[in-house]
């Protein structure tokens, strides 16, 4: 077999074209814009990159963001002041903290200080919570952007058995929640591997979906996968290539050659899953200014 390819350009194409829609008709019964507050801690060029994208997809859909950048050496307490100050703005829908952030701060803090009705990346454990037990939530964006990519595409989850490799809060964690709720795009069986599995081939082979958010180039090649397989893959690490005109390249966890043999549908690195996050972004924070999820 060799992989069909889930296009995450096309589909956060379409995705942001419906916000875009959306918004104008908020805009034109007379609420004012949705508003995205953008926090920034330090200068990572990649965070810098992803929020470049957020803040440039905000303007094609009409909602109003701002970036505020603030110095490294930021304490914890001077961060979540900044953020107390969002949340009591009235005219600020959504607060996203960019991660990660230096170490000398803990980012469940900062992430608990976000008002829940604001947190549009679905990571304070209200949301959390709630989600894991089907209410309506704020879900996490790049989960989010998985789950419309499967439904897009026809990929059934009923039943499967989906495997997740990486067990972050980001990404791992809620994408296995998501998938294997009874109430939602899932009712998958779900697996979770991470830096303590044991032969993680044993479950990534036995995979009809598989997901990995790890963050480490070439960790799955075609021998770890069965014939057929879904592979989502989240990984983006930019590895240094001087024949390029940025001197890097954008590479994912799967070794794209050998998986995508096997693969029937597997993600591109870059184009795959890393726009839809920034599409499901725009869709959580319209949500947020309509205060669809948290009426008040
Ligand atoms: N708070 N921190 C918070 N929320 C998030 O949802 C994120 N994430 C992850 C890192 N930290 C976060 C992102 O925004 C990863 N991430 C992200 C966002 C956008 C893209 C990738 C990761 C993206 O646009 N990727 C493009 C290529 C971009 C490039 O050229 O560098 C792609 O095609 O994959």
């Amino acid at each position: 077999m060799s992989a069909s390819i889930l296009d995450g350009v096309m589909l956060a194409g379409k995705v942001r074209e419906s916000v875009a829609a959306d918004v104008k008709s908020w805009v034109e019964r007379g609420y004012r814009a949705p508003k995205l507050q953008v926090i920034l801690v330090g200068e990572n060029p990649a965070s810098s990159a992803y929020v470049g994208a957020k803040t440039r997809a905000c303007e094609d859909v009409g909602i109003e963001s701002d970036t505020l950048i603030l110095p490294d050496t930021i304490s914890e307490i001077e961060l979540t002041e900044v953020i107390g100050d969002f949340n009591r703005d009235e005219a600020t829908d959504g607060i996203l903290v960019q991660l990660p952030i230096p170490a000398h701060i803990t980012p469940l803090s900062v992430i608990e200080a976000i008002d829940y009705r604001k947190d549009v990346d679905g990571f304070h454990p209200m949301n959390v919570g709630r989600m894991s037990v089907g209410q309506p939530c704020f879900r996490p964006c790049t989960p989010a952007g998985i789950i419309e990519m499967l439904r897009h595409y026809s990929i059934p989850t009923k039943g499967k058995h989906a495997v997740v490799v990486g067990a972050s809060n980001i990404v791992g964690s809620p994408a296995a929640i998501l998938l294997s709720r009874e109430n939602t795009t899932g009712k998958a069986t779900t697996t979770i591997c991470h830096k303590f599995t044991k032969d993680l081939t044993k479950h990534t082979i036995s995979a009809d979906i598989l997901i990995v958010a790890v963050g480490q180039p070439g960790l799955v090649t075609g021998q770890m996968v069965k014939e057929g397989v879904v592979v989502i893959d989240v990984g983006i690490t930019r590895v240094a290539d001087h024949t390029t005109e940025r001197g890097y390249r954008l590479t994912g966890d799967c070794d794209f050659d050998s998986v995508s043999e096997k693969a029937s549908w597997i993600t591109p690195v870059p184009g795959g899953v890393g726009p839809m996050t920034v599409a499901m972004l725009m869709k959580n924070t319209l949500l947020a200014a309509k205060k669809s999820i948290y009426p008040r």
